[in-house]
């Protein structure tokens, strides 16, 4: 029976990968942890939830031995507009926050899933069709903290036989949490504006293509991987894994098919304008499909219609925030 940890439980991938492996493990198997925002009720009242620094290695190991985890799913991590204005703060919780989770999973025998992203790639790598072997020069700290804990993961399977696998994401569509801190969020914040009834006023400018999947795909892929034959796997973490790719006026469109009266407008963030511009348009994800079965459910047409359907349910019991 797996005993499973996962930190950041109360962000976007988290709030939402803790119920499903409870739904899979059961409640009592899966331990969600957080460092200062509350859990959800859901999250509450389905299974333990501890509070939890991951800078904090001593606390770390002590939360592991307590419930004899085997498995963490590392999802705590700034984000990539929020890292940009705060560099430091964000290599010490990106990769101090891995080193502790390396370090207790090397002590302590355990598995660990590292959520990379596009953002590992920069403005040097080929923008289409982006290759799973290629270079990766990122210019942002948030995509110096992925490369460097793909690499870092990468060196305790070799070094230490530590089990790391890992996949990059691309940008995150979901209506359980709100967007924060993301650069791809504008593509969350816009049903939120377009179920209001008001316009979508995007920081990001018209023509930027990013590579883009719905939560439950992603959720796919992380339970997926750790459940994937050893054997199978060569790249083992950074894998890219891609369902599809839009501008933000290809999203509206689409939109628009269901509230014909939406309307988009631009007010460029230049400092999320310049991370988005160092990102691939579209990943090749061939060596996940290959080496794990991966498979992504959710076209943008099916995306569109879930996220409309489930979040007018999430606004109001949130009160519409
Ligand atoms: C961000 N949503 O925008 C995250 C993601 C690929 C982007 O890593 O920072």
């Amino acid at each position: 029976m797996q005993r499973i940890l996962i930190t950041g439980a109360t962000g976007q991938i988290g709030s939402e990968l803790t119920l499903a492996l409870r739904d899979i493990h059961g409640g009592e198997q899966v331990v969600a942890s957080g460092r200062k925002h509350p859990p959800s009720p859901a999250i509450s009242e389905s299974g333990p939830f501890v509070y939890l620094d991951v800078t904090n290695g001593k606390a770390l190991a002590e939360v592991v031995s307590r419930h004899n985890i085997d498995t963490i799913f590392h999802l705590a991590s700034l984000l990539s507009a929020t890292a940009e204005a705060h560099p430091q703060l964000a290599w010490h919780v990106n990769m101090g926050g891995l080193t502790n989770v390396l370090e207790v999973a090397r002590q302590q025998s355990c598995a660990v899933f590292f959520p990379s992203s596009i953002a590992a790639f920069g403005p040097t790598t080929p923008k289409e069709h982006t290759p799973q072997d290629t270079l990766q020069q990122p210019t942002t700290i948030y995509g110096i903290t992925k490369l460097s804990g793909e690499l870092l993961c990468n060196y305790y399977f070799r070094r230490f036989g530590v089990d790391c696998r890992g996949v990059r994401y691309p940008g995150l569509i979901s209506y359980v949490t709100k967007p924060g801190g993301g650069t791809t969020d504008y593509a969350v914040e816009i049903f939120h504006a377009a179920l209001a009834g008001k316009p979508f006023h995007c920081f990001l400018k018209p023509g930027t293509r990013l590579d883009m999947m719905y939560m439950p795909d992603a959720i796919q892929a992380a339970i997926s991987l750790m459940k994937a034959d050893n054997r199978t796997l060569t790249h083992r973490n950074g894998y890219n894994i891609s369902a599809m790719n839009f501008t933000p006026e290809e999203l509206a469109a689409v939109i628009r098919r269901h509230i014909p009266d939406f309307t988009i407008e631009y007010n460029i963030d230049p400092l999320r304008q310049t991370i988005a511009d160092s990102w691939p348009h579209s990943m090749d994800d061939s060596a996940a499909r290959k080496e794990w079965g991966w498979q992504p459910n959710f076209t943008l047409d099916e995306m569109v219609t879930d996220m409309l359907t489930h979040l007018p349910k999430t606004m109001n019991k949130r009160g519409n925030k």
